[in-house]
């Protein structure tokens, strides 16, 4: 039995859960307190979600590409990573490189989009259980999203996604990756792999990122992350996709105008990536004297981010999927 312990809308937790249905491992999902984590502190590997235990023999790991090596390596059913050696190696780069370029700007992105429409739903993602699910109700949902927004803020450095050119690498990466999965149904050796479970997991927060979920380059990525989700039985929706599309059909509007971007610009070239050791990650220590700068970090975000509404429509690959097969 693998315990699996997580957050349950985090995209580095679902690739390892697709990857443990995938192979048919049986498994046990554990949520943690995000807060305190003490679920996990008696393993003695680094303190992020997803991590997993695995009772059979007794490893504990966490990061979600070693956890997914780990299970192909020991339970090799099924498998997930390619034969041919040279081709393992690509899987194992694209995880890589995605996990620390793609899984952190879209985390940014999609939290981002959270605090500037409806952070409410933060109450519900972070605090359920908190009082019985007091900060749940209504009014006390309005209360604890200002903290629970200050508090991501500073952690992932929301207010900083302009200087940082987070929607620009961002776009940069996955423009000649939309592209390249118009000729080919899978990122590696024409096969489904552990490359592809990263890509579509980890682009789940751009969903309700409209400068890339309706991005006229991406639409092609998002009928292939839809076709995967439907072959391979996975939620259309997570919570907080679901709550961010109620609230813009409540107001008929959406904040998708990224002021300083202009779409459909050349594609920048550059030197190919170098080869990676282990995936990066951009958590900054949070304590409660830095929460005294999270006011003018979440005031800038939520009223002076430079994303400006617009009127809500829906993405051309949810409307007319036919289409995007170019
Ligand atoms: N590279 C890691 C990233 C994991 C990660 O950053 N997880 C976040 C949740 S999405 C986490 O542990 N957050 C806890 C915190 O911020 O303390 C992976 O692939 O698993």
């Amino acid at each position: 039995m693998i315990e699996l312990y997580k957050l349950h809308w985090s995209h580095y937790v679902e690739k390892v859960r697709w990857a443990l249905d995938f192979k048919r491992l049986p498994w046990s999902g554990i949520d943690i307190v995000a807060f305190t984590k003490k679920e996990m502190q008696r393993f003695d590997c680094p303190q992020t979600v997803p991590l997993i235990h695995d009772t059979a023999t007794g490893v504990a790991i966490s990061d979600s590409s070693p956890i997914i090596r780990y299970l192909d390596e020991t339970y090799p059913g099924r498998p997930l990573f390619p034969i041919d050696p040279a081709e393992r190696d690509q899987v194992w780069q694209w995880m890589l490189r995605l996990d620390s370029t793609l899984g952190l700007y879209a985390r940014r992105l999609g939290y981002t989009q959270v605090i500037m429409e409806c952070p409410q739903t933060l109450a519900q993602l972070f605090m359920p259980d908190v009082c019985g699910g007091l900060f749940t109700r209504r009014g006390w949902r309005r209360l604890a999203a200002p903290v629970l927004g200050m508090m991501l803020t500073l952690r992932f450095h929301f207010h900083r996604n302009r200087q940082d050119g987070v929607y620009e690498a961002l776009e940069a990466l996955l423009r000649p990756i939309a592209k390249e999965l118009q000729q080919h149904n899978y990122l590696v050796g024409g096969q489904f792999t552990a490359a592809d479970i990263t890509l579509a997991s980890l682009l789940r927060p751009l969903r309700i990122v409209p400068y890339f979920s309706h991005h006229p380059e991406l639409q092609s990525l998002f009928v292939w992350q839809e076709r995967l989700f439907r072959e391979h039985g996975r939620d259309a929706t997570f919570p907080y996709e679901d709550a961010i599309r109620a609230q813009r059909q409540r107001r008929g509007t959406m904040r998708g105008l990224v002021r300083w971007m202009k779409s459909g610009s050349d594609e920048p070239g550059g030197q190919p990536p170098d080869a990676l050791q282990v995936a990066k990650n951009d958590i900054h220590p949070v304590n409660r004297w830095s929460l005294v700068l999270g006011l003018p970090a979440y005031l800038k975000l939520r009223w002076f981010s430079g994303v400006h509404w617009m009127p809500n429509v829906a993405p051309i690959y949810m409307v007319n999927p036919c289409e995007q097969k170019l």
